[in-house]
């Protein structure tokens, strides 16, 4: 049995419960409380607030975990991170009023910063050798310089959205973010084999994502202009068809480039195009 510790609500809960599903780990949503154990896998959800699940994996109240790297970073947990899961982008960027000129990073020096994140900061100033003062605000960091409290923040920005309706810039990004999904520092072999179980689950939903099927009917002599413009995984599938000169041709193609993919395509004879959906990918 692995224990694995996820965001209970807020911005990581759905994709993380979502990717569990996909990969097969099925968790009771009604019976869901502080714990769930899943019906079909020796594995058992604990749902914390996100703070907490770098420290509650690194001393092994958990085995494994999914939380945001800004998270893994600010704790400095002992944890390993054993992949980046694709979903919950952000940057933790520091920000100014948008009326100030901002010459570089002298800028920060002897001006007071509000954030959420000290301990980022803190090592961020330090590496670039300015000193500022680092004021610590568990919420609503962006309102600080308006409200008196600070010079500028130091935040996660994601659309930039409460930047600029708070009047604010964005000047330096310090770190990119996403979740990961990060394991304890000794781990029984028995636990590291179902980790193991579930890492390649998991790879092969993150592997199909944004991506599609795509099959279609192609003259013959077309089909080395095609595996140009299609180099799928390995190549694509070939199949004769049962009229002469014609060929079936599948593919995986990325979604944000199916449709000038597509394009290339029925320029070079391509007939009754499918695109599908992808489950899984498994390499
Ligand atoms: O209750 P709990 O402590 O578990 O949750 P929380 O309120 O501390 O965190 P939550 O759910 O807001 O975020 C969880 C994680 O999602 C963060 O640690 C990040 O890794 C990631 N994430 C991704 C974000 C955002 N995008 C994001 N936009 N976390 C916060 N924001 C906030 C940001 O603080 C700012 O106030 O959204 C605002 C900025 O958004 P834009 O789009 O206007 O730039
Ligand atoms: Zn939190």
């Amino acid at each position: 049995m692995i224990r694995i510790a996820i965001q209970a609500k807020g911005r990581l809960n759905e994709e993380s419960c979502l990717l569990l599903r996909d990969a097969g780990i099925t968790i009771d949503e009604a019976k869901r409380k502080f714990l769930g154990k899943a019906a079909d896998f020796p594995l058992e959800v604990l749902y914390l607030r996100d703070d907490d699940i770098p420290e509650v994996v690194a001393d092994g109240s958990a085995d494994i975990g999914i939380v945001g790297l800004n998270e893994v970073e600010e704790t400095g947990a002992g944890v390993k991170i054993l992949r980046r899961l694709g979903f919950g982008n952000c940057r933790l960027s520091l920000a100014i009023p948008k009326g100030e000129d901002y010459p570089g990073l002298s800028y920060f020096d002897g001006k007071a910063i509000a954030t959420s994140y000290p301990n980022i900061l803190r090592k961020y100033l330090e590496e670039n050798g300015i000193k500022a003062s680092i004021r610590e605000i568990k919420g609503s960091v962006e309102i600080a310089p308006a409200a008196g409290i600070a010079d500028a923040i130091f935040d996660i920005v994601s659309s930039g959205g409460t930047l600029v309706s708070n009047g604010l810039k964005e000047v330096e990004t310090v770190l990119h973010s996403e979740a990961v999904l990060i394991a304890g520092p000794d781990l029984p072999e028995d636990k590291l084999e179902l980790i193991d179980a579930v890492l390649f689950r998991f790879d092969s939903v993150t592997l199909s994502r944004g991506k599609k099927y795509i099959l279609m009917n192609l003259p013959a002599k077309a089909v080395e202009e095609a595996v140009k413009i299609l180099p799928a995984m390995r190549s694509p599938t070939v199949m004769p068809l049962a009229a002469e000169g014609w060929c079936s041709l599948h593919s995986v193609v990325r979604e944000k480039e199916l449709w000038d993919k597509v394009e290339a395509l029925k320029k070079i004879g391509a007939e009754g195009i499918l695109v599908l959906n992808l489950d899984k990918v498994i390499l």
